[in-house]
């Protein structure tokens, strides 16, 4: 959430933090704003809507020099307007800028004793009171670098910062502490950014910040000092993207790539984690031997959102193949839930970005109380992959898109695999292993041949896009894949939508069933088709709208449903792999149809870093 980008070389700024907002635009889109060090000091341009209304505003006014920081928001404090937007100013004669991504908890007392000792506030933001701070503490001097570092102290929360000041021309000081923070290291210029996605173009070389860290650039130099250590000597890290990882590519949004990249993201997730010989996946990163895997007698998955749909089907997949006990917990929750955890339980938390700041409260919490902690994330470097004791990357390159597509396949993917490890661990036999992976290896081609119904699940949608709610019905594996479409559907095209395993609607939900709410039943053929197939003839009953995932060839299914969307004949183990797609495309063309703006869905934001 809340993009970073700042800058300084020998370029003129503006442009560079404007293209890096860009790219981060997805991370929080209510205001943006720039500020540069030009020849008359300080120029502040900010303006509530997206990046390209502060473009436009540039263009009316462009804001000179070759230094400078830039932020687009995700509100926290006070609505999207003007004066809300970052760059915020400190000191009533403009002596900082600063721009924040998290939220400072004691900022209303901070702002009480500002106001007392005459600063004037000008926004509803908790991030002022930073901006007025570093300009107290840096009074009449131009030690920038010295005066942020005095005022961190006073700040209870989470923050990465830029920031800069016309005393010190050329100078960007950037400060983390529970929000991510990254140097980009060029040629005579120096970056700084929430996410490595804004200094790609420009530099492959980077240094993540750990929290208590500070850091100064100039266009020839960085210095990282720690708050309680003392100077740093910085690990840089290079970043391994394809080139063209964040651009559309002729698609008409970036959800929509990334549901039709989901072949390749798949195959990449699998990509040497097989082993045939001995029918078993392998993991290069788990820093657990077999003999201490083996020892475990609990696993806990901890996540949000979607990675939390992921880690269900983790739940299904681990007790049916390794019968090991499993339970599935909000981070949010689990961080501070006193959820008793005997000494053989595995902590494992999932998150797409690695940044996500509940899962990363759980993984603290877990670690804290000294148990074995895995993670399995998309960003390489990220603050989970860096704290976790081991883990597994998913490897599907950047996702873009708010509402996470690729990055839920490629980690049901990874809980296949770690099903299928864990199985062997225990009492899984080789055949029965190899049965896994060789289902694993057909899942790509299966998904090319939904992607290719595409045409019939946009006419699905155009049924049901007028719909004020729908319901979503899945068992076993499919249960997760349910509650994924609800969340969807929910998130980008703001129909109200609830997941339920498919036997649960006779508790309640049938209740909601008439001819104008869809019913969509998420029913490959499986152990449980026969029941499955009893519960959709009670919605049929009901003159309930029946829209069915289920096996090509599927008659008795087909002929229940108003739309029946096929998907090839899989093992049962993978399916949930792919009978999730045709709900995402689903998703995906109620949206277009609907208007929505699909990639910066409203309220939403991608990489949640705040509580
Ligand atoms: N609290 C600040 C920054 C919000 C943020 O980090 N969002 O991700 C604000 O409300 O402006």
């Amino acid at each position: 959430m809340c993009g970073i980008v700042g800058y300084t070389g020998g370029n003129p700024a503006s442009s560079i933090l404007v293209s890096g907002l860009r790219r981060l635009e997805y991370r929080g889109y209510d205001s943006a704003g720039l500020a540069t060090l030009g020849e008359n000091g300080l120029e502040l341009r900010k303006r509530a809507g997206r990046v390209r209304v502060l473009e436009e505003a540039l263009e009316a006014n462009p804001a000179r020099g070759t230094c400078g920081i830039s932020h687009t928001r995700w509100a926290t404090h006070g609505p999207a307007t003007d004066a809300n937007a970052h760059p915020h100013l400190g000191g009533n004669a403009r002596a900082v800028a600063v721009v924040h991504n998290g939220v400072i908890e004691n900022y209303a007392a901070l702002r009480s004793e500002l106001t007392a000792q005459g600063y004037a506030f000008a926004s509803q933001t908790d991030t002022e009171v930073i901006a007025h701070l570093i300009a107290r503490e840096l009074g009449e001097g131009d030690d920038l670098y010295e005066a942020v570092q005095r005022s961190l102290p006073y700040l209870e929360g989470t923050y990465g910062l830029a920031v800069v000041s016309p005393r010190c021309p050329g100078q960007v000081i950037g400060a983390r502490f529970g929000s991510p923070l990254v140097v980009g290291l060029g040629e005579d210029e120096h970056l700084l950014a929430s996410d490595a996605l804004a200094i790609a173009p420009h530099t492959a070389n980077v240094a993540y910040l750990q929290d208590g860290e500070v850091v100064r650039l100039t266009p020839g130099k960085f210095e990282i000092r720690h708050q309680e250590h003392g100077p740093i000597t910085p690990r840089i890290d290079r970043l391994d993207w394809k080139p063209d990882a964040v651009e559309l590519g002729g698609h008409a949004h970036y959800m929509l790539k990334e549901i039709r990249e989901q072949p390749d993201t798949v195959m990449d997730a699998c990509r040497g984690r097989i082993r045939r010989a001995e029918g078993t996946a392998i993991f290069g990163g788990l820093n657990m031997s077999p003999r201490q895997l083996r020892r475990v007698r609990r696993v806990v998955f901890a996540a949000c959102g979607t990675s939390w749909h992921a880690a269900l089907v983790g739940e299904y997949l681990i007790e049916r193949l390794a019968h090991l006990p499993v339970e599935v917990e909000y981070a949010s929750e689990f961080r501070y839930r006193n959820a008793p955890l005997d000494d053989r339980t595995l902590v494992f938390v999932l998150s797409q970005s690695g940044e996500t700041a509940d899962t990363l409260g759980a993984l603290r919490e877990a670690k804290r109380q000294g148990h074995p902690t895995l993670a399995i994330v998309n960003t390489v470097g990220s603050t989970i992959a860096r704290e976790a004791d081991g883990g597994i990357y998913l490897h599907c390159g950047p996702e873009v898109g708010v509402a996470s597509t690729k990055a839920f396949t490629a980690q049901v993917t990874v809980m296949t695999l770690l099903a299928l490890y864990l199985g062997r661990l225990r009492h899984l036999s080789f055949t029965d292993g190899l049965a896994v992976a060789d289902a694993l290896a057909e899942v790509p081609s299966a998904l090319t041949s939904v992607l290719a119904t595409e045409p019939a699940i946009e006419a699905a949608a155009h049924r049901i896009a007028s719909a004020r709610s729908a319901l979503f019905m899945g068992r076993d594996l499919h249960f997760p894949v349910a509650l994924e479409g609800a969340l969807k559907l929910k998130e980008i095209s703001y129909i109200h939508a609830e997941g339920y395993p498919t036997a649960e609607m006779k508790h309640g939900p049938i209740a909601l069933v008439d001819s104008e709410t869809p019913c969509i039943f998420v029913a490959p053929r499986g152990s449980l088709h026969g029941k499955t197939l009893g519960n959709v003839e009670e919605v049929k009953a009901r003159h309930g709208m029946i829209i069915s995932v289920g096996t090509e060839g599927d008659e008795s299914l087909a002929s229940l449903s108003d739309v029946f969307l096929p998907i090839p004949d899989l093992p049962e183990v993978v399916q949930p792999l792919v009978a999730v797609v045709p709900l995402q495309l689903l998703a995906y063309h109620v949206a277009r149809i609907r208007g929505c703006d699909i990639d910066k869905p409203r309220n939403l934001a991608k990489s949640v870093t705040v509580e």
